[in-house]
């Protein structure tokens, strides 16, 4: 859409079959050669394996951008096409070569390509820097939907900020995390196109007027203090097997050039430099808090600008292709991730209502009907709110358009509850209750008409609690999609020795159709499949074990259990309470050296906020515990505990695949969803876990016998709450737990320092907002259980393939195919019948 004509853009058609699109083998190498040379400069012979890894990248991309002309040629041609707008801070795409190999089908053509040249495409896959640009399960999930977004032929565009500074890299010193900046374009990006032609600006700042227009309507105009140009980075998203490719469109703020100039010939120079600074510091780095506040001033400027941004853009296409701006809805459905992006609302009403004079009360109409919300926490202390003050400051224009929407939605509120005064105050998009605030979930809730939560159990008590008077508002508006993950990357890819055996059995449509996977039932009951499972998983454990050496010293037996807990740590995750169950087995052995226990390699992996000091301190817990029973000769390697550093997708990807056993612990009510529990059941992993977020359905799906439950279910927490929990009078009463604790606090794992760890037991022993102490007991005598399955190798092989096959619901396909029949009310677009 780049020609910027006033009629229908035809773009030029790309050739078919030449050096930039042939598949075969030859083609490969001559592309892979070509790009070598002219764009790295480089022969054969004298390539550094960064130059071969962007040559072969570049032969893929070409392909991609083929796909992706055709694609978006054939959408934007058909005006009856509505597409989807994924808006999304975070994108955490993962290594991209690995995945589009797959997904054009060329994964043979091309590992043969390479070695024919002499080289070997794992080697050079391993080069790949990871887009980072994500926390964790929000930002992998946007991820996993735009890869099904393409494989299902839906038509979309993912908009986020390309972050100069993904999630911070991770490394381990005297147990303590310490945080490294992400560099990853250093080495440059072959995945991306700029396209500066298609830039828009951003106001910031200054006040607003009224005026009268040609018609004598009274209008408001911006005056900002600057403005910030966005330039657009796009990365083509292949569909699987298919024929569609979609794209993601980053965007990179600039200083604008014009203000950049101005400033600069009045002589004032080093103002003119501040401000470039000031403008390109909006998409420098991620911020590293999953779901937690930060409430920084430069947070709230990412949002907007990239809302803005997107907005402009969707219009910039909608207009170019015969669009009335109040017919929007028509052309665009938004789905805003989160409350991050939720600015949209009053953004869009802005565009409509003061760049193109549309009627505020048919704009309203057009933006509520474009606009559908996702939730994707119930933790208080993640919803967004900010200070009236700031967005005043920041965008005063946005503010008052905020007000005004408030002002018509709160006459609402009273005509349909008249004299609740309660209700009004809640719902207000305002809080008044002390400093004001701009309450992001109500400004979401009032302007899109679809709200979901993710997971069955999260809509219920979201329906209940946080959004309860929403729901008697718009019962209408209130759905549940239930999260999922692509099985191209983390099951195809990332897991092939399976995939090859699951192909050998059921044939290889179940990667696009996951439900096939049904089909492998029959084989849990047949011992020499069960044998080639067992073996596959021995295979993913000795190559993790390899890299368990290789990245922490420490070693591991890979026929020991795998008990994995991978994921962002955060006190409702309860990586600790995993703690108190491995020091509770050291203690048996302890007290009986010659025990009979199962042995166990403990990993666990995960990044914690930098300013997060608990989590900080469960990963210094982690570490210590594992430098004592690693090297007491007692246990005699029946038990291990590694840390494993800089969890992110390149390294999960080794990881599920190597899991026996999968922990999802956290207290119940308190996980809207997890997405890493559907990964390491696909991979086939037992779990051990509460009836919390997607684990309640996992167990549905997989059967009650094929699933370790434990723990309180989140009725049962809010009742001991509302009761008067008291976690000292369980401790007391377990002696078991009193031990455990007692160790912690006797400087056994701190060199003798017994206040290192006190923030931990005395907050467990005084306060235990997350319920550990409650559901210890419950986890143990689970685990002991887990332990007895283990000794039965058979029974354990015939329930981790009974979870393989029963994960058709988690294909993040089925999730899109909700979306669009519950909320987007869009269909595939098939291009080549269009
Ligand atoms: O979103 C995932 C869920 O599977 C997880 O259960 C949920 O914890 C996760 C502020 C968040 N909720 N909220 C965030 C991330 C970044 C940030 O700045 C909040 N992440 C989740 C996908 O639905």
């Amino acid at each position: 859409e780049s020609n910027a004509n006033n009629s229908k853009v035809k773009r030029a058609s790309a050739p078919t079959i030449d050096v930039r699109s042939g598949m075969d083998v030859e083609s490969l190498k001559q592309a892979i050669t070509e790009h070598l040379f002219y764009q790295q400069g480089r022969n054969i012979v004298n390539t550094s394996l960064n130059d071969l890894y962007m040559a072969v990248s570049h032969t893929v991309h070409d392909r991609l951008l083929q796909h992706e002309h055709k694609t978006m040629n054939a959408v934007f041609d058909n005006n009856n096409v509505r597409l989807v707008s994924y808006m999304s801070a975070e994108f955490l795409m993962g290594p991209q070569l690995g995945v589009n190999l797959i997904d054009l089908n060329i994964m043979a053509e091309m590992e043969q390509a390479v070695q024919e040249l002499g080289f070997s495409l794992n080697t050079i896959m391993a080069q790949e820097e990871e887009p980072g640009l994500g926390n964790g399960g929000l930002g992998r999930l946007a991820a996993c939907y735009i890869d099904s977004m393409a494989s299902q032929q839906i038509p979309a565009i993912g908009y986020g900020i390309r972050y100069e500074f993904g999630i911070f890299d991770q490394v381990i010193r005297d147990g303590w995390q310490v945080e490294i900046t992400d560099k990853w374009l250093r080495n440059g990006n072959p995945w991306e196109s700029a396209r500066p032609e298609l830039a828009v600006n951003v106001k910031f700042g200054g006040h607003t007027e009224s005026y009268l227009d040609s018609n004598e309507y009274l209008r408001y105009r911006w005056k900002p203090d600057y403005m910030v140009t966005g330039i657009p980075y796009d990365t083509p998203i292949m569909g699987y097997k298919v024929p569609s490719c979609n794209f993601l469109r980053l965007w990179k703020s600039e200083a604008e050039e014009s203000f950049d100039f101005s400033s600069f010939n009045q002589g004032d120079y080093y103002k003119a430099v501040e401000y470039k600074v000031k403008s390109e510091n909006i998409s420098k780095v991620l911020y590293p808090n999953d779901e937690m506040l930060g409430g920084k001033k430069l947070r709230l400027k990412q949002q907007y600008f990239f809302v803005s941004c997107s907005l402009q853009d969707m219009m910039n296409i909608h207009l170019r292709f015969d669009g009335k701006p109040q017919d929007f809805h028509k052309r665009w459905a938004i789905q805003l991730n989160d409350t991050h992006p939720s600015v949209a609302v009053a953004e869009l009403m802005r565009i409509l209502v003061d760049e193109y004079h549309v009627d505020w009360d048919v704009a309203w109409h057009t933006t509520c009907s474009t606009c559908s919300y996702t939730n994707h926490t119930l933790l208080p202390e993640a919803l967004e709110k900010w200070p009236v003050g700031l967005f005043a400051y920041l965008i005063p224009r946005v503010l008052e358009i905020i007000f005004e929407i408030n002002y018509r939605f709160l006459k609402e509120v009273s005509s349909r509850f008249p004299g609740d005064n309660g209700k009004l105050s809640r719902m207000s998009i305002i809080d008044e209750s002390g400093e004001k605030f701009v309450r992001m979930a109500n400004l979401a809730c009032v302007g899109c008409c679809a709200i979901n939560g993710v997971a069955e159990l999260h809509t219920e008590l979201l329906k209940q609690q946080i959004l309860h008077d929403w729901v008697e508002m718009f019962p209408e508006r209130f759905h549940n999609v239930t999260n999922g993950v692509t099985p191209r990357r983390f099951v195809v890819l990332s897991n092939p020795g399976l995939s090859n055996l699951i192909i050998e059995s059921i044939g290889d449509k179940w990667p696009g159709k996951l439900d096939e996977l049904r089909k492998l039932e029959p084989f849990a009951d047949d011992a020499a499949f069960r044998e080639k499972f067992r073996s596959v998983k021995l295979e993913n454990k000795k190559i993790l074990a390899a890299l368990i050496k290789e990245r922490t010293g420490v070693v591991v037996n890979p026929s020991s259990m795998f008990d994995v807990q991978v994921k962002r740590i955060h006190e409702y995750k309860r990586q600790h309470l995993s703690v108190l169950h491995i020091i509770a087995l050291y203690l048996r052995i302890k007290q009986n050296p010659d025990i009979d226990i199962v042995p166990r390699t403990f990993i666990f992996g995960g990044k914690a906020a930098p300013g997060y000091f608990s989590a900080k301190l469960i990963i210094k817990l982690i570490n210590s515990v594992g430098d004592v029973v690693n090297n007491d000769p007692d246990v005699k390697d029946r038990l291990k505990v590694v840390f494993f550093p800089d969890f992110n997708v390149t390294n999960a990807q080794l990881i599920y695949p190597a899991a026996d056993l999968s922990e999802q612990i956290s207290t119940a009510g308190k996980e809207a969803s997890g997405t890493g529990n559907m990964k390491f059941s696909m991979n086939g992993a037992l779990t051990i876990g509460t009836l919390d977020g997607a684990n309640v359905e996992i167990r549905e799906e997989v059967g009650n016998d094929n699933f370790f439950l434990f723990g309180l279910t989140a009725a049962q927490v809010e009742d001991a709450k509302r009761n008067g929990y008291n976690p000292h009078f369980i401790y007391d009463n377990n002696e078991e737990l009193r031990n455990v604790i007692s160790m912690i606090n006797s400087g056994r794992f701190s060199n003798g320092d017994t206040n290192l760890f006190k923030p931990i037991t005395d907050n467990l022993l005084w306060h235990d907002p997350f319920m550990l102490m409650a559901d210890f007991s419950l986890y143990i005598a689970c685990q002991d259980l887990v332990a007895e399955t283990w000794k039965n190798t058979a029974e354990w092989n015939r329930m981790a393939i009974l979870n393989v096959a029963r994960m058709g619901k988690f294909s993040s396909d089925r999730s899109i195919q909700d979306y669009c029949e519950k909320i987007w009310k869009v269909k595939p677009f098939n291009i080549r019948k269009a």
